[in-house]
């Protein structure tokens, strides 16, 4: 427990897809915090306690520990509603958790798993990347992202009602583990997204935080 009149902790590793969800929204919102780094596997019991799933991220403010991003973010929207991270009329709202859902689930899932064989898998297990999950998840699966998302976006510059909210935070983070991994979007193929994942990644409350964590990709 954070000690009274103490700032909040995050605790989580920055190359995490899933905190980076949570580190793009604080800033937003100019949420002052503590940031404690936090790998997840052979994590200690202190941090299982606060995170049973040993998932990260985990934000602890006084008694409260919530280890999920996404019940991480709908707390920081009731905590500190402005400024607002969910469009305020119902079916917006409901269309905004659904992308991010399917960002977390689907997004997240094939790109951080490139990430995870081509990166984790190699410098901290030292095991060697399965080339096979890796092209299914770049030919087989990734397509059919792609052109949901550019059907989903067609011509407005944010996924839900004009404004950025927490479906754009959640479906571009992945996109910068699929950079360290190597790899980028065809923009020949899909130049909706690819500009769109470049917009959303330029804003001042995500920039900082896309090029601090792209440096771990020269290690
Ligand atoms: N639903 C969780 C997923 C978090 C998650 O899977 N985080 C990964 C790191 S990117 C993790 O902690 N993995 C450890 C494990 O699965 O054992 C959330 O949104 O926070």
């Amino acid at each position: 427990m954070n000690a009274p009149g103490n700032l909040p902790v995050l605790h989580g590793s920055n190359i995490s897809p899933f905190v980076r969800k949570v580190r793009v929204a604080l800033a937003y919102k100019g949420i002052e915090y503590d940031d404690v780094q936090q790998i997840p596997f052979g994590a200690p019991p202190e941090f299982v306690e606060k995170s049973p799933l040993s998932k990260i991220p985990c934000w602890e403010e006084g008694d409260l520990n919530l280890p999920d991003s996404s019940v991480i973010l709908s707390y920081l929207e009731h905590r500190y509603p402005s400024p607002a991270l969910l469009p305020a009329e119902p079916g917006q709202r409901a269309r905004a958790l659904w992308f991010e859902e399917y960002a977390d689930t689907m997004v997240t899932v094939t790109l951080a798993g490139v990430f995870f064989e081509r990166f984790v898998k190699p410098t901290i297990f030292k095991q060697e990347t399965n080339e096979a999950a890796v092209d299914k998840a770049l030919n087989e699966v990734m397509p059919g992202i792609f052109d949901y998302l550019t059907d989903s976006l067609g011509t407005d510059e944010y996924m839900v009602g004009g404004e950025f909210s927490i479906a754009d935070i959640s479906l571009t983070s992945p996109f910068v583990n699929f950079a360290i991994a190597g790899e980028s979007i065809d923009a020949e193929r899909w130049p909706t997204i690819a500009s769109y994942v470049t917009r959303i990644h330029e804003l001042p409350c995500y920039a900082p935080i896309v090029a601090g964590d792209l440096s771990f990709r020269s290690g």
